[in-house]
């Protein structure tokens, strides 16, 4: 092939978000638009992480990631890279990516230096929907800031791009090397088995054996929805041939190029049909809800974990999980290097790291911040409230690898013995859970896309109240007798203990005596308006007062923040889209 040399001028906007560009597929599509962020994408990278390397590119399958993929293999031939790896039908979910990176070697002991990962996650997919795109570095995780801002600045210089237009189109359906010969050597595109690498890892670390007892006891009744995103093609692989869950126990689990039109965010809101079946929705179930269930997200990093008519929090899955890691899956088993959580996640991992004696960081939202610690052995187990829990396994976050820890946990509650009278659920865990260490009650109102200026106003409106306390505590007093007082409150801001580097303006936060918390965020992840984020949370110690339902327990909270942020004025709204 023939390498050209295009000329193409900046496009607006091309700056990375929390976790990568995302944009409509009508933007993506623009003449360039995709060109450009790729060649900036290369130029921000090292000379050797191009030239020569090996890069993995493939995403979650959803619509443009096929003409995408073609694209970025003739960009890569045409900027030196030696080696493109494809997931076959260029699907590798953001956790495979990752292992891949990490754990893959070819057949010529070639290794990864990097991938372009082609998803909007959660956003919905198709010809009016979401793409998206971001780059992950040779540890397998997210490119840090250092980069993305470089991405960024070259987004807006760019003036010519490289690209082997002659190259012909690879078959990205069969397994197998394709071959190519180019000005300066040899370039191989590699389509390989998009499940295999990370089957491998998860046998790893976990007890197949215990969990399949689990899965295949007529006790345990198991319902997995990947809501038509990549997830799908690991959750037959893994949890029907490798641990004997039925082939009726997943719903969704074919990969569609527009999740089926539906929104591929596993939360309350949208995994719907899971949320009935598992006793959970405003209609009753046709049959008696599954003991355990469980959804994805478009990428699948993002897991939602359900008992029988019971809904996990976030923040308490990845303290569960903590808690329990040690006993009940075999990685951990000699002890957990230390745990972290976002900013806006509940405190409930804080009390375990406490009572465990562990090494405990709170990080800005987004998966990035967690890499740094992973790499530098201060982390094992870290999570969001946003429906994100890993560990140091990979450097994403991992939606199966959160249901194969549950299955573990429960699989070790039950003593590995599911005949006994009745199997401890999951609600028993949760509620056990609370019993020793405290609940805190939590939840999330997002306003999606409203008017970015009017939410800039309510942040500016939020952060410029924080100036005086004493007046921050009258107007909350005036709302509410019945909350503590506000002894704190601040814009979160973040020294990174392992390069030292700072990120700032990571969230309003007004810390309340009793441990009560409201923060407030813009989302860095949506393509169109703004979204505003409204965390809320309060901690309740007293054993006897932990199973309240969590709306009611949080409504005085409720109250004041949207009062005292004056969040009907400012958006127009009376209510959140999506509450989690
Ligand atoms: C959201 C979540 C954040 C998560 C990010 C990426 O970001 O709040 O916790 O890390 O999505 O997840 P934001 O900036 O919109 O609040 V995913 O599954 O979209 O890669
Ligand atoms: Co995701």
């Amino acid at each position: 092939f023939q390498v050209s040399r295009k000329e193409t001028t900046p496009f607006d906007g091309q700056k990375p978000g929390t976790s990568g560009l995302r944009k409509k597929v009508s933007v993506f599509i623009k003449p360039n638009y995709l060109h450009n962020f790729v060649q900036s994408t290369f130029n921000a990278l090292s000379a050797d992480k191009v030239k020569g390397a090996t890069i993995v590119v493939s995403g979650d399958g959803r619509y443009f990631s096929k003409d995408a993929i073609q694209i970025i293999i003739k960009m890569a031939a045409a900027n030196g890279v030696r080696r493109v790896w494809v997931g076959q039908n260029g699907l590798l979910s953001t956790p495979a990516v990752s292992a891949v990176i990490r754990e893959r070697v070819g057949a010529d002991g070639s290794k990864a230096s990097g991938a372009f990962i082609l998803t909007a996650s959660h956003n919905p997919g198709g010809p009016h929907e979401d793409f998206g795109i971001k780059y992950n570095m040779e540890n397998g995780g997210p490119a840090p800031e250092t980069i993305t801002d470089k991405i960024y600045a070259n987004t807006k210089t760019i003036k010519e791009y490289l690209i082997a237009e002659d190259l012909p189109d690879v078959d990205i359906s069969a397994v197998g090397v394709t071959h190519f010969n180019g000005p300066e050597g040899d370039f191989d595109v590699d389509v390989f088995d998009s499940t295999n690498d990370y089957v491998k890892l998860m046998r790893a670390i976990f007890d197949f054996e215990s969990i399949r007892k689990l899965l295949v006891s007529p006790k345990f009744t198991f319902c997995y929805d990947a809501l038509n995103g990549v997830a799908g093609i690991y959750a037959k692989r893994i949890f029907v041939e490798e641990l004997g869950a039925k082939e009726s126990s997943l719903i969704n689990c074919i990969p569609k190029e527009d999740f089926g039109g539906g929104h591929p965010d596993p939360n309350l809101t949208y995994a719907k049909e899971l949320v009935t079946r598992m006793g959970l929705g405003k209609s009753s179930p046709q049959d008696e809800p599954p003991e355990f269930g469980a959804a994805a997200d478009g990428d699948a990093d993002r897991n939602m974990i359900l008992g029988k008519r019971f809904f996990v929090t976030p923040s308490d899955s990845v303290a569960i999980i903590a808690a329990n890691a040690v006993e009940a899956i075999p990685y951990f088993a000699s002890g957990l290097k230390g745990v972290a959580r976002s900013m806006p996640t509940s405190a409930a991992l804080d009390v375990v790291a406490k009572n465990l004696g562990l090494k405990f960081f709170e990080v800005p939202t987004g998966w990035k911040f967690f890499g740094n610690l992973m790499d530098a052995g201060l982390c094992s187990i870290c999570g969001e409230e946003s429906f994100g829990t890993g560990s140091d396994h990979i450097r994403e976050k991992d939606g199966i690898w959160a249901v194969l820890a549950w299955l573990s946990i429960l699989a070790y509650k039950n003593k590995n013995n599911f005949n006994g009278e009745k199997l401890v659920t999951v609600e028993d865990i949760v509620v056990q859970h609370w019993a020793t260490y405290g609940r805190h009650y939590y939840t999330r109102y997002d306003y999606e896309n409203v008017d970015a200026a009017a939410a800039k106003e309510l942040m500016a409106y939020l952060v410029n109240l924080q100036s005086s306390l004493s007046d921050v505590n009258k107007i909350v007093k005036e709302i509410r007798t019945d909350v503590s007082n506000v002894v704190q409150a601040d814009e979160f801001e973040y020294k990174d203990p392992v390069d030292g580097s700072i990120s700032k303006h990571q969230g309003i936060r007004y810390l309340f005596e009793d441990g009560s918390r409201l923060v407030f965020r813009l989302s860095g992840t949506g393509s169109e308006g703004a979204t505003i984020r409204l965390y809320i949370e309060q901690y309740e110690k007293d054993s006897s007062k932990t199973q309240r339902n969590s709306q009611e327990a949080l409504a005085p909270l409720v109250d004041v923040a949207l009062k005292l942020s004056k969040m009907q004025e400012f958006t127009g709204r009376s209510a959140p889209t999506v509450i989690t």
